[in-house]
């Protein structure tokens, strides 16, 4: 299994029927509410990372490659939304949230090669029931900090009853290297509460360069020694 899932639903906790017995009516309503929209992001995670699957296994079937190392998938939680909602001076209502937060369903797509990026991005562009609404690219423009990926918020298609709705879904795909020093520099950071002297915020970011460059060159030995997916063509 290369979906190593990491939801936690922290509301689905409300669905026990004791728990939900003790709230007022008002209160009821609005987690129902909450508990109906957060289960179309749900739906829209479940499908893109099926999407993610199979692009890998065909990838894997024709090319004898998969260009997905894992992935990683939450629906945030709603503590975070809210602090998200806050820091970001919104309206406190369902409409704003669907509107302005588009990280509710998040994907992380660890691949082996930077290549590999760009073709899975490709083959996504390609299915109708897909769309991209926003790109960020902090592969070829890194942030001042030194983090790498590409931030790809999808809207994806989903079919419920006599009604077609889009849900954004938002993907963070990066490489191992890149993998590896986000996760250590956001651990850094959080356990110097976000207090980094100059000095290791620069070789934070010199590491980032040097991973850069090793992920360069790691993909030129698959190139030269590959044919197909991402390698030389056949008639190279
Ligand atoms: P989590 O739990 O990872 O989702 P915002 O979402 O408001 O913070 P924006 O502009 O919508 O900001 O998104 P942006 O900056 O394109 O991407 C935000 C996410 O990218 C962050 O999510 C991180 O996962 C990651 N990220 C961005 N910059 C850095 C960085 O310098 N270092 C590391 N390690 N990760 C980064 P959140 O919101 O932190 O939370």
């Amino acid at each position: 299994m290369i979906l190593q899932k990491t939801e936690k639903f922290t509301l689905s906790r409300l669905n026990n029927i004791q728990l939900l017995r003790d709230l007022d009516d008002e209160t009821k309503a609005l987690m129902t509410k909450y508990l109906n929209v957060e289960s179309e992001y749900r739906y829209a995670l479940r499908e893109m990372s099926a999407k993610l699957e199979n692009l890998d296994d065909y990838c894997q079937r024709h090319f004898d490659h998969n260009p997905i190392h894992h992935m990683e998938s939450r629906i945030k939680t709603p503590e975070s939304i809210l602090e998200k909602m806050e820091r970001r001076d919104y309206q406190m209502d369902f409409d704003t949230l669907r509107k302005n937060v588009y990280d509710i369903a998040g994907i992380r797509v660890i691949c082996n090669y930077i290549n590999d990026i760009y073709q899975i991005v490709n083959l996504l562009c390609q299915q109708r029931d897909l769309s991209i609404q926003i790109k960020k690219d902090y592969i070829i423009s890194p942030k001042p900090t030194g983090y790498r990926s590409l931030h790809i918020v999808f809207e994806i298609e989903l079919y419920f009853n006599n009604e077609i709705k889009k849900v954004p879904v938002e993907i963070q795909f990066r490489t191992i290297a890149m993998d590896m020093w986000a996760s250590l520099e956001h651990e850094l950071r959080y356990k110097s509460n976000n207090n980094l002297t100059d000095d290791e915020k620069n070789n934070l970011k010199s590491y980032s360069d040097t991973l850069y460059n090793i992920d360069l060159n790691m993909q030129r030995i698959y190139i030269a020694n590959t044919v197909g997916f991402g390698g030389k063509k056949e008639d190279d």
